[in-house]
Formats: C-alpha cells, structure tokens, sequence
C-alpha cells in the first residue's frame, strides 16, 4: 500500500472510533449552526484534530485543507490533504447512521491516494491514482447499467441555494420519472463511492466543497466512473454541481438536464 494512504487510513479508523461511539448522543457533544441548515459539532473538531495529529506526525511539512480549521501546516507545501472529518454532520447529529471521514492527498494539485471511511457500517473505501479503487481491501468497479431506466440515482436537494430549488425540481421530476428510483443519503463522499462500486448508477448534487468530492472522486475515477459538472465539462471542481456515473450514465444524466434548468442551477 502507498506509505500516505497507509497513514490515511490509520487516521481515518481512529476518528472513526470517535464518530462510532458518539454518533447521535448529541448530550456528549456540542452543536452549532455555522450558516443556516449547516451544523458543525464538537465531534468534527476533535475528529479533525486527530486527523491532523497524525498526519503532521508522520508529515510534518504537509499542508492540510480542512472544513472546518481551514489551512494548517505550511502553506507553500508541494502535499496538500483535503480533509472532511464529518461528511453527513446532519446524519451524525440525529443519530442516522450514514456518514463519513474523507480524505485526499494532492501532490502539486494531482489526486493520489484518497480515503473514505463509514465507521457505522465498518467500510474503508481506499486508492491510489493509477491503482485501482477498493472496499475493505476488495477492488470495485462502477455499474455497467447504460440506461436511466431501472437505475437507482443519488442525489441531494440544493438547500444552501434556495434560489436553485425550483430549477432543481424541474430536473428532479425528469429523474424520478425516467430512473428506477432515488436516494438522497446526505453524504457527498459516500455517494460518490456508492457510484464508485456500482450501489448507486449514478449521482448529481449542486453546490459542494472540495472536502466534500476530492477523495470521492479518486475512488470514483479509479473504479471506472466519470465526474463531470452539469454540461458534461470538468469545471465541478470550482462549480461544486458534480454529475457522476460510468461514462455513459453522465451523457443520459446530462442529457437529462434542460438548458433551461440549467442556466438556473449555472447563474
Ligand atoms: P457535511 O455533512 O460535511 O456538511 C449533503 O447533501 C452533503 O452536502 C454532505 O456531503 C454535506 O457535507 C454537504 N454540505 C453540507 N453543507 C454544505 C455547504 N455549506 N456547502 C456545500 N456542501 C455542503
Ligand atoms: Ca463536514
């Protein structure tokens, strides 16, 4: 295994320890509204914390990009980490199982190795670029499914950008009425990863963070998948509106999006 992926995945299982035991117990740690319908608790700095702790053991020059601490470590540094210590804080708050530390390692700006890892169900989705994605050690491969009918989409309402919402319904209503069903399972890296071993056929969300999709979409790209943004262009990373699958469930998702949607969800 890749040194740093190896020390990613020490962090992550300790952190993970912390969200196990604490999950929905929200008398043992504290909560605050960052924005509206946006939580951050206690549990997320501390897990955050330990994550650091151990990374800057092993790597004292790195930079780290955090939710919730921002930049730590040297700056200039050639190894940025870009860390969520609790992707689903909503889900952890209330106690719903489903949720996830993610963690990704670039080198001058290129993906290496990235982790995810769901603590309630014991999954640690790993890769390293050019390696393969895996589950618990076990590769993974995207859905083969080619068409929208039958298939299981994930997705999430656009609740940060209320001014979106119409113009997402329009495409959700499409999506209902062309797939076989939809998830919205409020984690943004899970999801991913979903897609990355074929649980979900395809996934699209608007407005995310990079510590939300950096680690998710190495997993996704390294088990054959594809993340694009709305018109099927790579600019997701600074747009946040991310749409994923194998190559040709992004074309019928895409293809699913009206330009006048679109233009809402763009502006
Ligand atoms: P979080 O739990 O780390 O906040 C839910 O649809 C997904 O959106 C989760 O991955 C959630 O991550 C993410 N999310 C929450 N707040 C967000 C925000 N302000 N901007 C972008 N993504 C956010
Ligand atoms: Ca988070």
């Amino acid at each position: 295994m890749h040194p740093m992926l190896n020390i990613a995945v020490r962090a992550a299982r300790s952190a993970g320890n912390l969200i196990a035991r604490t999950i929905g117990q929200s008398e043992n740690f504290e909560v605050a509204q960052k924005n509206k319908d946006d939580l951050v608790t206690s549990i997320d700095k501390q897990c955050e914390k330990m994550i650091a702790e151990t990374l800057f053991k092993s790597y004292r020059d790195h930079c780290i990009l955090t939710e919730e601490s921002g930049v730590l470590g040297n700056p200039d540094s050639e190894y940025q980490w870009v860390i969520d210590p609790i992707d689903g804080t909503t889900n952890f708050v209330k106690g719903i199982g489903h949720c996830a530390i993610s963690m990704a390692l670039r080198h001058n700006g290129k993906t290496e190795v990235a982790v995810v890892f769901d603590p309630m169900m014991d999954e640690m989705f790993t890769a390293a670029r050019g390696e393969g994605a895996f589950l618990n050690g076990r590769r993974i491969r995207v859905s083969s499914a080619d068409s929208l009918d039958g298939s299981i989409i994930g997705t999430a309402f656009p609740t940060r950008h209320r001014d979106r919402m119409n113009a997402y319904l329009e495409i959700f209503t499409r999506l209902i009425n062309n797939c076989a069903d939809i998830r919205r399972m409020g984690s943004a890296s899970l999801d991913l990863c979903y897609v990355a071993c074929g649980r979900l056929d395809g996934y699209l969300e608007q407005g995310l963070k990079e510590w939300d999709f950096a680690a998710g979409e190495l997993i996704l790209r390294e088990a054959g998948g594809l993340a694009t943004d709305f018109l099927g262009e790579p600019n997701y990373v600074k747009s946040g509106n991310i749409v994923s699958g194998n190559p040709t469930m992004v074309r019928n998702l895409i293809k699913l999006c009206d330009p006048q949607s679109l233009d809402a969800i763009l502006r």
